[in-house]
């Protein structure tokens, strides 16, 4: 199995070094790709220069921050076209430890076609973030798996493998390319293609370099569409019209 870890970055200039030394120290056989949105802090530059002398980390430069659902697109895009079987998600800022990527791996290798690394299954933890952040991804969470008849416990986790072929299955151009929406919807567009998605627990370490680009309104647009999309999919089955 070829694999590729698309990590994309904004201002990760701290993190990014660790993040990749940890990556590949703990999964030598995967290849790197960082997806930079031209970053003002020069962490594009940072990952050209670790790029330049490890040839297993490539780098895709992209114009301007454009979201990291877009970010993520063209890497798997990128990856695709490299010919890589499996295909992961990872956050630069430590969030998701490289050290549980084998757990993912692991999974697809049974068979999964959509490993997802799961904060609330047992065994999931996070660490350092307050008590009411962790009740907003929960409840978050719980109602889009009820609205979208989803049995994914984190939704909205974004420490993922795909097997190529449930990429090479769904409209990329399609997915919601905005905030949590996107890891919602790219979750439930597996789960209609009738996929196995598996969850493995997760410790799940909040940022301690650089800053968030996470933001109250990015939580109310995903509420927005999760339950524009599960309205929508309920009325389809209602009436057979779209
Ligand atoms: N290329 C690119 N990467 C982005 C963009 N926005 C966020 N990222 C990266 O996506 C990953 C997740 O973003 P975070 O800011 O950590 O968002 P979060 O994990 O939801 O929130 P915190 O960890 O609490 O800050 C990080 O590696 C970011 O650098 C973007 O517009 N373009
Ligand atoms: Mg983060």
């Amino acid at each position: 199995m070829r694999v590729l870890t698309i990590i994309p970055t904004y201002n990760e200039l701290e993190s990014l070094p660790i993040t990749l030394g940890r990556l590949r120290a703990a999964v030598p056989e995967s290849d790197v790709l960082v997806v930079d949105d031209n970053s003002p802090d020069g962490t594009g530059s940072l990952a050209d220069s670790i790029a330049a002398e490890d040839a297993q980390v490539h780098v895709l430069h992209r114009q301007g921050k454009a979201g990291l659902g877009a970010a993520y697109i063209a890497g798997f895009r990128w990856g695709l076209d490299a010919g890589y079987d499996v295909l992961v998600e990872m956050d630069a800022d430590g969030s998701h430890q490289p050290e549980q990527l084998p757990s993912l791996l692991e999974a697809i290798d049974n068979g999964a076609d959509l490993a997802m690394g799961s904060r609330w299954v047992p065994g999931g933890k996070v660490v350092n973030w307050p008590l009411y952040r962790q009740a907003i991804s929960r409840v978050g969470s719980t109602y889009a798996r009820l609205m979208l008849g989803l049995r994914i416990k984190d939704v909205t986790g974004g420490y993922r493998a795909f097997r190529r072929g449930t990429l090479e299955q769904l409209n990329l151009d399609q997915v919601e390319s905005v905030g949590y929406g996107f890891q919602v919807d790219l979750a439930w567009r597996v789960a209609k293609l009738g996929l196995t998605i598996v969850e493995r627990p997760i410790t799940f370490v909040e940022r301690e370099l650089g800053a968030s680009k996470m933001s109250g309104n990015i939580v109310v647009e995903a509420m927005v569409n999760v339950t524009r999309w599960g309205l929508a999919a309920r009325w389809k089955k209602l009436t057979g019209k779209s």
